[in-house]
């Protein structure tokens, strides 16, 4: 059990970590980068004829080919009948962010076809932590990585060649002397510092129903489940407007955004302007933001969903039946996250603003289905908001960081 993660610088299930009586919170191992490699992990040791490859995702054609590994090899639900359909913008998007060394696109070829049959990504982030006995307004900064996109072809599965993936990236990032990343998976490994689980907001019900997303209850018509999802139009408020996100709201936002992380354990921080611009403004089909402007033009609420479609699969696997296109609720904030119980409270604001989405996703986008997490401040408006439980969780980890457990999803116990 768990032969390659024993040896790696996480804590084990009981909360152990490496070589310590009692784990410290912050970083478990410390190493220089003078002792790190420099010579990539040998691949020949479990599989003959094939070799490392750097990829540039801003290259077309290296683009296309980390666009069909995924497409054709990358997460499908349990049974196996939808599968992740990154568009290659989001690929691109994802992994070109400000910072993202061009050694983080770690690819395996065969030698002789120059095929490319497994990757793993890395991006930087900079994490905020907050372990038990900081004072609520402090946070440990710590520079790390996402690690994402970890895709081995089906035909090369059990191998183990996710753990030399793994190690291969591990050395890489080190090298720019970085020790501790974020990461995300379905499966439980140990060990989790949160599990949230997916809820889905269906918006074109029927669609979801034809494909079998979604089941009739017993005794229900079609119809009344119509009803029961029918998405308001985004209209016109007196006191306040809706509009897209230009770098001109950059300062205001940004200092909303810092407020409402702060009620996170793990937070998000924003490392450069020219990063927040990146991953925050919109792209076609990729990514949608938004910022409320009040009845003097102030930023009041900023808020963001992606785009990332699935295949629903059918008797053969490379035959695609349906796409439905999915939004994901993804980053918001707002001038009354200390608020949570008046009119202006960020429930009954989460509620608006979140509805909005819907419609825009809806009617704007062609959504067919709203995802969301049950981590930031969601639990406010998930069930208001007609987001039912669904059937996936999402577990994080973070690597060479000692912290507590963070209780029901990765934010701070609300107030309320
Ligand atoms: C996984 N998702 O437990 P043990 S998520 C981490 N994340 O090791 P083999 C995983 N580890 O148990 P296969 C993992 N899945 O013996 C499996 N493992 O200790 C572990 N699927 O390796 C597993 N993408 O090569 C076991 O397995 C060992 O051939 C087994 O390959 C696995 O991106 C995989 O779900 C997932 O493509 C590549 O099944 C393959 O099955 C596949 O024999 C479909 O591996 C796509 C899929 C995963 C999406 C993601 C986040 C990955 C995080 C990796 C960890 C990063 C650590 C930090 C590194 C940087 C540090 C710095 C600084
Ligand atoms: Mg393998």
């Amino acid at each position: 059990e768990f032969l390659f993660w024993k040896t790696q610088p996480v804590p084990s299930f009981d909360g152990k970590v490496p070589n310590a009586e009692k784990p410290k919170f912050g970083a478990i191992e410390h190493k220089k980068v003078s002792e790190v490699s420099t010579t990539p992990v040998n691949l020949s040791e479990n599989i003959d004829g094939f070799e490392w490859s750097d990829l540039n995702i801003n290259n077309e054609s290296e683009l296309n080919e980390i666009h069909t590994l995924l497409n054709e090899n990358y997460i499908e639900d349990l049974s196996s009948t939808m599968r992740f359909a990154y568009s290659k913008e989001f690929l691109r998007w994802a992994m070109s962010l400000p910072g993202t060394d061009p050694s983080w696109l770690v690819g395996i070829r065969v030698k002789a076809s120059r095929k490319l049959v497994a990757f793993i990504s890395a991006v930087p982030i900079q994490l905020g932590i907050q372990n038990p006995g900081m004072d609520e307004d402090k946070v440990d900064k710590v520079k790390s990585v996402e690690i994402n996109f970890l895709c081995v072809h089906k035909k090369l599965r059990s191998k183990r060649l996710a753990p030399i993936l793994i190690k291969e990236i591990t050395r890489r990032v080190n090298l720019t002397d970085i020790w501790q990343a974020l990461y995300t998976a379905g499966i439980v490994l140990p060990r989790p510092i949160s599990t949230c689980r997916y809820t889905h907001r269906p918006l074109n019900w029927s669609k979801l129903y034809d494909v079998g997303f979604v089941d009739l209850p017993e005794g229900i018509k079609e119809s009344q489940m119509q009803e029961k999802y029918h998405v308001k139009k985004v209209t016109e408020k007196k006191d306040s407007s809706l509009v897209p996100f230009e770098p001109k709201y950059y300062d205001e936002v940004s200092v909303l955004f810092k407020a409402q992380q702060k009620r996170y354990k793990l937070q998000h921080l924003i490392n450069s302007k020219e990063e927040f611009l990146h991953q925050f403004s919109p792209r076609k089909d990729v990514l949608k933001s938004f910022v409320y402007l009040n009845d003097e033009g102030k930023v009041t609420d900023f808020i963001s969903y992606y785009i990332l479609p699935f295949n629903i699969l059918g008797e053969s696997e490379v035959d695609v039946v349906e796409t439905l296109k999915v939004a994901y609720l993804y980053h918001y904030c707002s001038d009354c996250a200390d608020t949570l119980d008046n009119d202006r409270s960020l429930t009954a604001r989460l509620n608006e603003i979140i509805q909005d989405m819907l419609g825009d996703a809806l009617y704007n986008e062609k959504c067919d289905l709203f995802n969301c997490l049950t981590s930031q401040d969601n639990n406010l408006f998930i069930e208001k908001q007609n987001f039912g439980m669904g059937s996936g969780f999402l577990h994080f980890y973070l690597f060479n960081y000692y912290t507590e457990k963070m209780n029901g999803g990765i934010e701070k116990i609300s107030k309320d």
